[in-house]
């Protein structure tokens, strides 16, 4: 039995201190029934817990620890960088440097704005494309999170799902009511509301995987009816690549996918476990962005010096060629992905648990859920109860995972092969568990 007294302390407390004992809603563990393991430190694919346990880690601060946690090159990056200064406001060299790597993986992007989260990169994307549009209606899909600006915090997926709220208190009906939402993955209901609508639409903004409803895929050809459909009307198409990118391949899923949107919103990855985020697409329209246009978005600690060394460190790591015989390192990623998905999906098998396991490059989950999902709905129709009892015996045994059927699981450089066949071993348990709940 895992000994969480500590955590349990320590989360009592943070409970006088902070709504719910936490800084983001999901990591309190409220709908799994039990106390969240407080962390220690982290190392390579590892995370420990105040009370000395040790997990494998599939969360990976919820993807952005691709190269693991405390990379060596990472760590040694931001400990010479620390020395010149934490922050100076003003113009640096690094910000280029990173600029340029992550726009040689993604030649959509032109031009790029670095911010600090992913609610930045979304919301600031919005108003470059309603300044570049004049026009206000954007479309969503239901259940796809793009952080928690007002206009997109309607019928989202993520904390929202998992808590089971469509559409939070605070927003304004005015703005709710520029805000479209339509299922994911249904090309006639999309073509529907763009032939009526599409001349007022400023932007589609879609996670082209999306990873906040549970992993879930596009249907083929999804992705490519929004880019002609925002094409037809004149409305921009924004790609949140804010889990997907650098995941989904390496020039994420736009690459993966042969589609071309006209903003892409990136984070976690892009800033290697520090906050960054950043919005870019064609020049044209980046360049409204203030001060070479109108469209006004700034912020003191875009383009930190830390956060920016730590990105760029991350990202040197992903990109490097690989030596003669060697898969480069998104692919095998995929690899690794592909060994655990099958290796849970046979346990499963062995346990008579029907489970949907979906996965892009190295974002990964299952589904509790005898049909194919492909939606927020068929999400939701996914077994909680199955769930919450698998989740909870891979914690037992020392394998910290989403603590959401709403959320992605995401592998590292770090986990190595033999961590891979005990997180496989320890599903035939959880599955078994799952099975036993049943009887
Ligand atoms: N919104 C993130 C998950 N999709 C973060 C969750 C958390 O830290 O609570």
């Amino acid at each position: 039995m895992l000994n969480l007294e500590k955590s349990a302390a320590a989360f009592a407390e943070a409970k006088t201190l902070m709504p719910g004992g936490v800084n983001s809603p999901v990591r309190s563990y409220a709908n799994v029934d039990c106390n969240p393991p407080f962390i220690a430190r982290a190392e390579g694919d590892k995370i420990y817990d105040i009370d000395g346990n040790e997990y494998i880690d599939y969360v990976g601060s919820w993807g952005p620890m691709v190269v693991g946690h405390a990379h060596p090159n990472v760590v040694k990056a931001l400990q010479e960088a620390v020395t010149r200064g934490t922050s100076y406001g003003a113009p640096t060299v690094i910000e280029s440097e990173l600029a340029k790597l992550v726009m040689s993986v993604y030649p959509s992007i032109e031009t790029i704005r670095m911010v600090n989260s992913g609610t930045e990169a979304t919301m600031s994307a919005l108003r470059l494309a309603r300044g570049y549009t004049g026009r206000e209606k954007i479309i969503k899909f239901i259940g796809c999170y793009h952080g928690h600006s007002d206009s997109l915090l309607v019928n989202a997926g993520s904390g929202m799902a998992t808590f089971g709220v469509p559409s939070s208190p605070g927003v304004t009906k005015g703005t709710a009511q520029d805000t479209i939402t339509v299922p994911y993955n249904d090309a006639a209901a999309i073509t529907e509301v763009m032939d009526k609508l599409g001349d007022e639409v400023a932007a589609i903004i879609v996670e082209p995987v999306a990873g906040n409803m549970g992993c879930v895929l596009p249907k083929q050809g999804y992705l490519r009816t929004l880019r002609d459909l925002t094409a037809k009307h004149g409305a921009l198409l924004i790609f949140d690549e804010v889990m997907c990118g650098f995941r989904a391949s390496l020039g994420g899923a736009q690459a993966a996918y042969g589609i071309t949107p006209d903003i892409t919103c990136l984070g976690k990855i892009i800033g290697g476990g520090l906050p960054v985020a950043a919005y870019g697409g064609r020049r044209d329209i980046m360049q409204k962005v203030s001060p070479a246009g109108p469209v006004y978005q700034a912020g003191t600690l875009s383009g930190n010096p830390l956060a920016m060394t730590a990105g760029l460190e991350t990202l040197k790591i992903i990109t490097k060629e690989p030596e003669a015989g060697e898969a480069d390192y998104s692919r095998s990623l995929t690899l690794k992905t592909k060994k655990l998905l099958l290796g849970w999906q046979a346990k499963a098998k062995e346990a008579g648990v029907t489970i949907q396991a979906h996965q892009a490059g190295s974002m990964f989950g299952i589904f509790f859920n005898e049909h194919e999902v492909y939606d927020y709905e068929d999400s939701c129709r996914s077994d909680q109860e199955s769930f919450k009892i698998w989740f909870k015996c891979m914690l037992e045994q020392g394998i910290y995972l989403a603590p959401s059927q709403f959320e992605t699981l995401f592998m590292s450089g770090a986990h190595s092969e033999e961590d891979i066949d005990r997180t496989i071993a320890a599903a035939a348990k959880a599955f078994q568990a799952v099975a036993d709940s049943r009887c």
